[in-house]
Order: C-alpha cells, then sequence, then structure tokens
C-alpha cells in the first residue's frame, strides 16, 4: 500500500472540527511568535562551534525564556540563520504552533491536545515549483553541507550535529507507510550524515527491512522545519502509523509535500533544508556522543550508519532549527512534550477504561518528561489507587523510562509540583505507600544503573500520595476557604488594590 497523497485535505475525521492553524511555515509561525514577544534576534556574530549552545543554555535557565533566532554566525558566507529554543519550556510557542489559546491553564492546554491529536488528515501534493523549499537545489557533487554552520553544542560532543531540531522520513517497504522520526544527525563530510537510531525506533525498523530486501534505504531529512513536524516526529504512533497524518490534524490542514529530485519519497514543501539520500548496508562511521537530554553524555563512541546526501533543497537564508538537550528548562524537548505524553497518557488510561481518572502529568523537569508521570484521580473504591499507578506505569504511552508514577487526589493539580509535593508530604506514608516494578522498559541512555549493560532493563516506584483509603473518613479536612467568604473577596479584588484576575479556586470549606 503506497502512502496516499491527495490533492485537497480531507475533512478531519471524528467530532472536531478541523480549524487551520494561522501559519503556513517556520517563517510565519515565527512572525507570529515575535507578536507575542516570544522570540528574541540576536544579529551580533555568534560561533556554531560550543558559543551558541552556551548562549542559548544561559538564556534559557528560567521557563519563560524566548525562541532565539541567531541572525549571523561567525565566518559564514552561506547566509544560514540558526533557530534554538523553538519551544523549549514554552506552553505558549506550543498553543500558537497547534492552533490552541495560550492563556489555557496547563490542564486545559492537555485536554485540548487530546482532542486535536486524534485528529487525522492526509497530506496534499504541491507542484515543485512551488515548494518554497525549491528556492535552490543542488544535486551530486554540488551539494556541500559544510558550508551551513553546523553546531557543536558541548565540549565533550564528538562532532557537529547538522541535525537535532530535525525530522526523518523513510518508507516501510511492507506497508508503504511513511515515517517522521527525529535521530540525530551528526556531520562527517560535505555528502556524508551519520544516522543514529536507537533500538525499535521505527526508522531503524524501515532502514532494516529495505536492507533485509538488499537495497538501500532512502532517507528524506529536514534540517530546518516548522514545530509541527518537529513536534510529532517525536511522538510515538503505531508501526502503521503515518505521523504526517496526525501533523495534519494538528495544523487543521494536510501537511504540504513536492516530489523529491532523487528518491522515491516526498520532501516538506515548506521547510527550510531538506536533504535527499541513501543509507547502504554496510556504511557507518564512528558517531556520538552527544550531550543529551537526559543533561549526561548519551552513548560511547560507535559505528552508526550514514546518509549518503544525493540533493539538498533549501531556502534562501534557510533558517536551521537547532535542538539543545540539556538539563530543563534548557532542553528544547520541555513543555510540548510534557503536554504531549500527558495526553497520550490520559488516552491509554481512557482506553482500559479505568474510571475516576481526573488528570496526569509528566513533568519536564524530570528528563524532558519521560521520567516522572503524576497521575490525579478520584479514589471511589478499596485498591482504586494501586490499580490506577499500576496501570499507569505500565501503559503504552508512559511505560518507556518512567521511575516515578505518582497518584495524587482530585484536590491537587498533577501539573503543580508545589501540590504534588504537598501531597507527598502529607498524605503518603512510605512504609504503606510504595511499591516497585523491576526489569522494566529503560534505556541505555539512563546513567544510574551499572553495568552499562543492564541499562536498558529499568525499575520504577510507585508511589500512593492520596489520602489513605482506609482511613479516608477520619482523614482531616484541608484548610480550604469558606465559598461566601471566597466569591466577597472576589467581588472586593481591585477595590483593594490587586493587579488581574484573583486565582481561581474550586473546592471549599464544608461545616
Ligand atoms: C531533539 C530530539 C532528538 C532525538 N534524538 C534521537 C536519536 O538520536 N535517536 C533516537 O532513536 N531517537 C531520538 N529522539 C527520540 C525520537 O524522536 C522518538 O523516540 C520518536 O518517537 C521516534 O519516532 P518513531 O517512533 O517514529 O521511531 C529524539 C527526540 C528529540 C525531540
Ligand atoms: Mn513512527
Amino acid at each position: 500500500m503506497e502512502e496516499q497523497v491527495s490533492e485537497r485535505a480531507n475533512v478531519a475525521v471524528g467530532s472536531n472540527e478541523a480549524r487551520p492553524v494561522a501559519w503556513r511555515d517556520l517563517r510565519e509561525w515565527l512572525a507570529l511568535i515575535e507578536a507575542h514577544g516570544l522570540l528574541k534576534r540576536i544579529d551580533k556574530p555568534v560561533d556554531a562551534d560550543e558559543e551558541l549552545a552556551a548562549i542559548a543554555y544561559l538564556a534559557t535557565r528560567r521557563e519563560n525564556a524566548p525562541a532565539l533566532l541567531f541572525e549571523t554566525m561567525t565566518g559564514d558566507r552561506s547566509g544560514a540563520r540558526i533557530l534554538a529554543n523553538m519551544l523549549g519550556s514554552s506552553k505558549e510557542r506550543y498553543a500558537l504552533a497547534v492552533g490552541l489559546d495560550p492563556a489555557l491553564s496547563m490542564p486545559e492546554m492537555i485536554s485540548a491536545t487530546r482532542d486535536i491529536m486524534q485528529r487525522r488528515i492526509k497530506p496534499v501534493s504541491v507542484a515543485k515549483e512551488d515548494a518554497r523549499v525549491n528556492e535552490v537545489v543542488l544535486r551530486g557533487d554540488a551539494v556541500d553541507l559544510t558550508q551551513f554552520p553546523t553546531p557543536k553544542f558541548w565540549p565533550g560532543d564528538g562532532g557537529r550535529y547538522i541535525g537535532t531540531g530535525d525530522i526523518t522520513l523513510t518508507r516501510n517497504p511492507d506497508t508503504g507507510r511513511i515515517n517522521v522520526g527525529c535521530y540525530r544527525q551528526m556531520l562527517h563530510g560535505p555528502r556524508r550524515v551519520g544516522l543514529y537510531c536507537s533500538p525499535g525506533k521505527h526508522g531503524l525498523i524501515d532502514r532494516e527491512a529495505w536492507w533485509a530486501r538488499g537495497k538501500p534505504c532512502e532517507v528524506v531529512a529536514a534540517y530546518g522545519i516548522d514545530p509541527v513536524l518537529f513536534m510529532l516526529a517525536a511522538q510515538v504512533f503505531g508501526i502503521k502509523e503515518s505521523e504526517l497524518d496526525v501533523a495534519g490534524g494538528l495544523m487543521g490542514r494536510g501537511i504540504e509535500l513536492t516530489q523529491a529530485e532523487y528518491v522515491s519519497l516526498p520532501i516538506p514543501a515548506n521547510a527550510e533544508l531538506v536533504i535527499e539520500g541513501l543509507l547502504h548496508p554496510g556504511d557507518s562511521e564512528e558517531e556520538g556522543p552527544l550531550g543529551e537530554f537526559t543533561g549526561y553524555y548519551g552513548r560511547e563512541r560507535a559505528p552508526q550508519p550514514v546518509i549518503e546526501v544525493k540533493a539538498v533543497h533549501h531556502r534562501r537564508t534557510p533558517i536551521l532549527t537547532a535542538a539543545l538537550m540539556a538539563k530543563y528548562p534548557s532542553c528544547e524537548i520541555g513543555a510540548y512534550y510534557a503536554i504531549m505524553r500527558s495526553a497520550r497518557i490520559l488516552d491509554d488510561l481512557d482506553r482500559i477504561g479505568v474510571s475516576g481518572i481526573v488528570g496526569a502529568y509528566a513533568h519536564p523537569a524530570a528528563a524532558s518528561g519521560w521520567g516522572m508521570v503524576a497521575v490525579s484521580m478520584q479514589q471511589q473504591y478499596a485498591g482504586h489507587a494501586a490499580q490506577v499507578l499500576a496501570l499507569t506505569a505500565q501503559c503504552p504511552a508512559a511505560a518507556y523510562y518512567t521511575k516515578w508514577i505518582i497518584a495524587v487526589d482530585e484536590d491537587v493539580d498533577p501539573t503543580d509540583f508545589n501540590d504534588v509535593l504537598w501531597a507527598l508530604s502529607t498524605r503518603c506514608h512510605p512504609a504503606e505507600d510504595l511499591d516497585i516494578l523491576r526489569n522494566t522498559w529503560s534505556t541505555g541512555l539512563d546513567p544510574s544503573q551499572y553495568p552499562p549493560e543492564l541499562r536498558s532493563y529499568g525499575s520504577k516506584v510507585l508511589i500512593n500520595a492520596c489520602k489513605p483509603h482506609k482511613h479516608i473518613k477520619q482523614f482531616p479536612q484541608a484548610t480550604l476557604l469558606r465559598q461566601s467568604t471566597y466569591e466577597r473577596t472576589v467581588a472586593r479584588w481591585s477595590e483593594l488594590g490587586f493587579d488581574g484576575q484573583p486565582p481561581k479556586v474550586s473546592a471549599f470549606h464544608k461545616d
């Protein structure tokens, strides 16, 4: 079955009417976030060799840091610019990418994301001559990727990484499904790029399937891409699902694709810079390490397959998207990932059919949302919290990596860690309320286990931070406001000299 590229966008599936987002490409989205004061341009020359990453790291040590557009790269003659912290820890920039109201609260944002992530819209095709990415097209020996400024991020990185805020397209030879994944790509030479996919990733499965047929694997990669394709490339969907259709759903219109020069895969028509190439069986070079999302160097230097680049397409003065991997809040995998992962966890729990679930949150400070999940629930029966903890821990969206699974009552907002820490400190009795799961799904990038060969087997703690169900009737009432006093105070808020809206409160004292 071939990936279908229809001429017009299909109507969205399901009840959510698809309203197209207000932008078509990275540049239009940048104009939108700039209008919201969420973009900072840096026009002074900056070196791609560690300096760019140092500035990006220091500028993003606070949660509301803007996206950073580096407009002048030291020694560069290509005219390329580099965008860092495209999304980072900003839920506002996430919202402006997917067409949600940036003022939504975090729980509202997660809930709205569940709706729009269920839509599917097929890509649409655009004529080559109309594709913005085709302003410059170079083939064969004319291609020289070393002309573009390519960051070396951390002092111990094993090379320059042209692909971090990237997307990679591969086709599965059995099903025809086109996959979109975000995999790191190290520049080896003018027409050679290393591609690292870890085991189980769809890009690796596709590559192996082509090689098993004795054929090279075609690849299309974009190193300057819009935020929706970038975000979708890092989400896990079924092996037969194309992230292109989900991206279309989020955009409210089909992703625009055009024909490539050399490979049979399509290329994203509105991208900034795209390469086409081939992965040949047996062609590999030493790759890594790279400072990773864990805040440590990930994976020892080892041979990885190399893309032989056949053509490059780019816009004039292309904007390359670079994803700094670092401790929160400096990591590119921040708010968007937490929101999308939390939405997928709630979808899984819904599908299983467990009752009483109120919210969930995978806080981005926990290794980009991979390390911890808090789930809030209404306790309805004895053993309910233990059931929710176990199901959350092993549901497909949460099972990978997550070490800490915390259940809290419905009056605790799982997206607010002040609240979660309050529950942990007042409702959880560690001697009673902790369980451990062993030999669970994990990753070689988790540095906490020795010997390193065992890192793919993880462990998880289930923490019941709900009120003890056995004693729930005696459990003290939390200190809450009387509703009538609250309402009187809200009415007097500005008279009392306070700016803005008073905080919303929904639980009140009961006599
Ligand atoms: C900035 C960034 C860099 C990433 N680097 C890699 C990588 O080098 N290798 C890898 O296997 N996954 C990497 N990932 C994670 C994958 O993108 C993610 O697991 C995604 O689900 C892969 O797509 P797939 O499920 O279609 O294989 C990265 C994610 C992000 C956001
Ligand atoms: Mn996939």
